[in-house]
């Protein structure tokens, strides 16, 4: 079968992530928690329909699965904690046949781009190369309907365009003008009954497909990502993969880019 869109995520512990990809599915796929201690624990990938769409336009259309990879929350702890290194290689072997999009996730009410946050994704930069920026779409939850007036202060300061959230990200890892995500402000609650809800998770599959077409339809890859792909022996790509974050991890300690 081939899969319309491989999504994989990041963002920090308790923002949505689950629930967004159940919001996706329609259905709970993955488990959901208090939005404090990490519940997610390990990587995992599902392959399912984007559930409004299909029902909305195209019955018969098998284009219409994604596989999507929920991913435990960024722990404010040591990024080379044993158990992150092996979530981590577990993410990055997820990569290895292509990723239509990959979703930032983060909660509106929490619109800081972390020390911690920002080393993850100085981590991707390194590893992935910076064509990886091309296919991030940048998520905000629990933009709930009755709550979105009270936002509206917050998404503004999103959206700014000099000093928003977006040109932060091109600030902070000297992006060009040309990095232009699209920005999503959903609620992930109620989605097979809120009107309000289903509208934005339509603009979230509207936004993978902005993604592919910025880059000609095809999904990202890169040498690193092939060259994991061919090393057949799973303890050899394991090793691998832990080799290269372990590579990354130290020339950006030298760079004085950890902060
Ligand atoms: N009101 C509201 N609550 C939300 C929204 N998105 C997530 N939540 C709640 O936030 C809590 C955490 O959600 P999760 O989906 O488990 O978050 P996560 O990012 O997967 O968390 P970890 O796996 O622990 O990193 C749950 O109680 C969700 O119900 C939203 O859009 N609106
Ligand atoms: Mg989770």
């Amino acid at each position: 079968m081939r899969y319309k869109s491989l999504l994989r995520q990041v963002g920090a512990v308790g923002t949505g992530k689950s629930s967004l990809l159940n919001a996706i599915t329609g259905e709970y796929t993955f488990e959901t928690g208090n939005g404090t201690d990490g519940k997610t624990e390990t990587v995992r990938g599902e392959n399912k329909m984007w559930t409004l769409e299909w029902k909305s336009r195209d019955p018969l259309s098998s284009a219409k699965y994604c596989h999507l990879i929920d991913t435990p929350g960024l722990i404010d702890s040591n990024i080379e904690d044993r158990q992150n290194i092996q979530e981590m290689i577990n993410y990055f072997k997820s990569l290895e046949n292509g990723v239509s999009a990959f979703f930032l996730v983060f909660n509106i009410n929490d619109i800081r781009l972390d020390a911690y946050t920002q080393n993850m994704l100085r981590l991707f930069h390194q590893l992935l190369g910076e064509k990886f920026w091309n296919f991030v779409v940048i998520v905000f939850t629990h933009v709930d309907e009755d709550l979105r007036e009270d936002l509206e202060e917050n998404i503004d300061a999103v959206t700014e365009d000099d000093d928003g959230f977006v040109s932060e990200i091109r600030r902070i890892f000297r992006l060009s003008r040309a990095f232009q995500p699209s920005v999503i402000f959903t609620s992930t609650q109620n989605v097979r009954t809120s009107s309000y809800t289903q509208k934005h998770v339509r603009e979230l599959y509207n936004a993978v497909g902005m993604c592919e077409s910025r880059n000609d339809g095809k999904r990202f890859t890169c040498k690193w990502l092939k060259d994991i792909q061919l090393i057949r022996i799973p303890e050899k790509k394991a090793d691998f993969i832990q080799k290269s974050i372990k590579e990354a991890l130290s020339s950006m300690s030298n760079n004085c880019l950890m902060q």
